[in-house]
């Protein structure tokens, strides 16, 4: 059993794992650092002669003949050209990031150094690197699957808590396990489907139909939770789109600057004072909100630049992730605001509905008057009082539905495209076993069911996605 579930896997890779690419036996050479002026700077050289190159401009002793593992000090020397004193690190294959001999040369950080010492390798016989080939060359050595190469490249870019925790499970393989897990268990009936077919005629049924079904079913659930994760996954990595809504003077630049706790817009009594949307971002419990204060909507606009702003509020509100609408107490009245309540329903708004300047009616006295409209968050943007309830209310949003960081987030889009493939397939499967299909024709779906799996985790790929996703990274990476 054991040989004919490896033969059927490996007549599934189109092209397997550990494909040599071409440019594939070069030594590369690459800044891993940040270009500019710094303290130290990190030049990485990875593949067969990477020691030897370093060895050539190191004079101090033969790194041929160092250990794995050790630091060395000495001056870096081009013939009798001095470079710099520096610090090589050597890691002998397989035991490095790549899996291939890789000698690290900290130097100071100039930028005329380092690009002297990079000209030096390339002399040598090293080339330079192209972006994120360090990171492919450890994933084609099998270092790392795909998923976790992608959440490398994901957790250079992570600037807040929530992203830089899903990069690192991700970097784990918290995700690729899951998928592997799904994988091993359909390959098991593919097999097994398989084998009955080489008995056709004499009526066997070596796969429980049951079992498959269950199966299917679950991997259907996890696999819709996962798709159902990524709009998390994509806030987390690009911020939340939160647009301040309303009319004229409600108070929106007041909101924005009291969220934000610095006095970012203008705000004044005269209604119509932003003309322009105002950008900026804050971070509330490791998630990002780009909030964005615009001009306050009515009909009868003054002036042509007014016309302008309100367009462009129109489009904000359209295009958020979040709506704060805010009005004024005092002024808004209920069958009014009902109205507008009603037309955000019905564009799909995602909203918050706040209540501002209380401090003028009082509380009670607001929300005697909006007593039959639920979810109003009052509010006094000028006093600055439950304004941490609206932050509350923001997070709230972000996570409804449970979702949590802790668990496994899509992030990629490549990795949701192919996550609804495996959906479609998997209901065409269900679908199969409803009709009593027979097992020629479903293990067809579940082959191709498998081939999306395998993508996400580069277990099948070709070179051309391979060199799309890693282009993807920071030269160096
Ligand atoms: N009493 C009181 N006044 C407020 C409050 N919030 C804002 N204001 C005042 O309301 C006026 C308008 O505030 P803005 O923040 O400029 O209002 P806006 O919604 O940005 O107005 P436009 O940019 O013109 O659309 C200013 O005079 C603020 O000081 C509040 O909570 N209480
Ligand atoms: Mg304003």
């Amino acid at each position: 059993m054991a040989t004919f579930l490896l033969n059927l896997d490996s007549g599934l890779i189109l092209t397997c794992m550990n494909t040599k690419l071409s440019g594939w036996d070069d030594t590369i050479v690459a800044l891993a650092t940040p270009p500019g002026i710094g303290a130290l700077g990190i030049i990485r050289l990875s593949g067969a002669y990477a020691i030897e190159i370093v060895n050539r401009l190191f004079p101090a002793k033969d790194l041929a003949r160092e250990n794995s593992h050790t630091l060395h000090v000495g001056f870096l020397k081009n013939n009798e050209h001095m470079l710099d004193e520096v610090v090589v690190s050597l890691y002998k294959a397989p035991r490095s990031y790549t899996g291939e001999n890789i000698a690290e040369i900290t130097c100071h950080g100039s930028s005329f150094i380092h690009q002297q010492i990079i000209e030096a390798c390339i002399k040598h016989g090293a080339r330079l690197a192209k972006p994120g080939e360090f990171t492919q060359r450890a994933f084609l050595n099998g270092k790392l699957d795909l998923t976790q190469a992608e959440a490398v490249a994901d957790l250079i870019l992570s600037n807040t808590e929530a992203s830089h925790k899903t990069a690192l499970t991700n970097i784990r393989g918290g995700f690729s396990q899951t998928l592997k897990a799904l994988r091993e268990q359909l390959l098991t009936f593919s097999a097994l489907i398989e084998l009955e077919l080489d008995f056709s005629g004499e009526d066997v049924e070596f796969a429980d139909r049951t079992k498959l079904k269950n199966l299917v079913s679950d991997a259907k659930e996890q696999t819709e939770k996962l798709l159902l994760s990524f709009k998390l996954g994509n806030i987390i990595k690009n911020g939340v789109n939160t647009a301040i809504i309303g009319k004229p003077n409600a108070g929106k630049s007041t909101l924005l600057n009291a969220l934000l706790n610095e006095e970012r817009a203008i705000v004044s009594h005269i209604p119509g004072t932003t003309r322009d949307t105002i950008e900026e971002v804050i971070n509330i419990d490791g998630i990002l909100f780009r909030l964005i204060d615009t001009a306050g909507i009515r009909s009868g606009a003054l002036d042509e630049i007014e016309k302008v702003g309100i367009e462009r509020s129109l489009q904000k509100r359209q295009n958020a992730d979040i709506v704060i609408y805010l009005f004024d107490v005092e002024e808004m009245q209920e069958s009014e605001l009902k109205f507008i309540i009603a037309e955000m329903h019905q564009q799909e708004l995602n909203f918050l509905l706040i209540g501002n300047k209380v401090d003028i009616i009082g509380e009670e006295a607001a929300k005697e008057k909006f007593l039959t409209i639920e979810e109003i968050i009052f509010i006094s943007a000028k006093e600055n009082s439950h304004v941490e309830l609206v932050k509350e209310k923001m997070i709230g949003i972000v996570f409804q539905g449970n979702l949590q960081t802790e668990n496994i987030i899509v992030t990629n889009a490549r990795h949701y495209e192919a996550l609804q493939e495996v959906k479609r397939s998997l209901v065409d499967i269900e679908e199969g076993m409803e009709n009593k299909l027979p097992g020629d024709l479903l293990s067809i779906d579940i082959r191709r069911c498998l081939q999306y799996l395998g993508e996400i985790t580069g277990e099948i790929t070709n070179e051309d996605q391979l060199d799309y996703i890693f282009s993807k990274f920071c030269i160096g990476k």
